[in-house]
């Protein structure tokens, strides 16, 4: 959980070759906050991943599936976890598990990357996990993916699927999943943030950066459901004294439907970005290994320990592999692209 990080000049340990146990080996377990640790972890099963480029070793930590692989991961006989965060309010908020082989069937769960993700049930009260890792952190940029699900959820007044709060538990930044958009409140929002469109039943990548200011920018960009390109709205907020504490995922109290959530990053300097689309086999390429990957899960053999959801539509599919072709044909139109 939030842990510092110092500042490393480091090569990138991709999740592929550093086993998830020995990545959790190597984790320097410092407390320190350098500016530019990511406060934060996914919500997947990678227990870390560490990006290179640059001079920071990330901590994300995963804060969903923290599944304690061995060697020989994906045999069936591992486990998605979400205590990997700060805090878990309520029941119908759970890991859920994608499924592998033998112990299918798959998709149990929806997952955008690996093979967990996190599942909120809506109804009753409130229900979320909660990361206390940014810790008043005056500049924040985080990135999550949603899957929307049948009834884009949340119809309540106030009702949330992300939340960042301050000190005092108000909210610093609020993100609904209703009417077939996603809307965004930032507190001193210089004016409205204009809806950004979604559609049931897929996945979207979500970035916010955020930072304390007069007269600070900030920005929400969404891409899903296979678009090649973002929807981005921005204002300018006047928050001077605004420092971001804690974050929370899930649905608010009276909600409905069932949203999945994956691979949460928040970082203080640098933005995470959006994951390979079409990596399949998570070696930070699409090549024709990724190919192989989506075959053997289409063939129920073995989960994609990457990103193999093509068109974004929770289902991994001829559809998909299609697109991975189309890449590396070099056709312009690959949704890979
Ligand atoms: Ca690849
Ligand atoms: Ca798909």
């Amino acid at each position: 959980m939030g842990l510092g990080v110092a500042v490393y000049t480091v090569l990138l340990f991709r999740k592929s070759f550093c086993g998830r146990l020995l990545c959790t080996l190597i984790e320097p377990k410092t407390n320190a906050k350098s500016a530019n640790q990511s406060d934060s972890r996914t919500v997947s099963d990678q227990t870390f991943h560490i990006p290179i480029r640059g001079i920071t070793m990330i901590r994300l930590k995963t804060l969903l599936g923290a599944a304690i692989f061995s060697a020989v991961a994906f045999t069936g006989a591992n486990a998605c976890s979400i205590s990997a965060w700060s805090a878990v309010d309520s029941l119908g908020v759970v890991a859920a598990d994608s499924g592998e082989a033998p112990a299918f069937p798959r998709y149990s769960g929806q997952r955008y990357s690996a093979r967990c993700g996190l599942r909120v049930v809506g109804g009753g009260t409130a229900k979320y996990v909660q990361d206390n890792t940014p810790t008043n952190a005056t500049s924040y940029k985080a990135r999550f993916y949603v899957f929307t699900g049948t009834t884009l959820a949340d119809t309540t007044t106030n009702g949330f699927v992300y939340l960042a709060r301050d000190g005092a538990g108000a909210n610093l930044i609020r993100i609904a999943l209703t009417g077939g958009n996603l809307i965004t409140t930032v507190t001193g929002s210089a004016g409205a943030i204009a809806p950004i469109p979604v559609v049931a039943d897929k996945f979207y990548s979500v970035e916010i950066e955020w930072a304390q200011g007069a007269a600070s920018p900030f920005s929400i960009k969404v891409q899903g459901a296979g678009a090649p390109t973002a929807v981005t709205q921005t204002t300018t907020t006047n928050n001077a004294a605004g420092v971001l504490k804690d974050v929370r995922l899930g649905l608010s109290a009276g909600s409905t439907g069932t949203v999945f959530f994956d691979e949460y990053d928040s970082r203080r300097t640098t933005a995470p970005g959006r994951l390979l689309k079409c990596d399949a086999n998570n070696d930070g390429l699409v090549a024709i290994g990724d190919r192989v990957v989506i075959n053997n899960e289409i063939l129920n053999l073995s989960l994609a320990t990457g990103q193999p959801d093509a068109n974004e539509d929770g289902i991994v599919s001829v559809a998909d592999r299609v697109q991975v072709n189309n890449k590396i044909l070099n056709n312009p139109a690959s949704l890979c692209n």
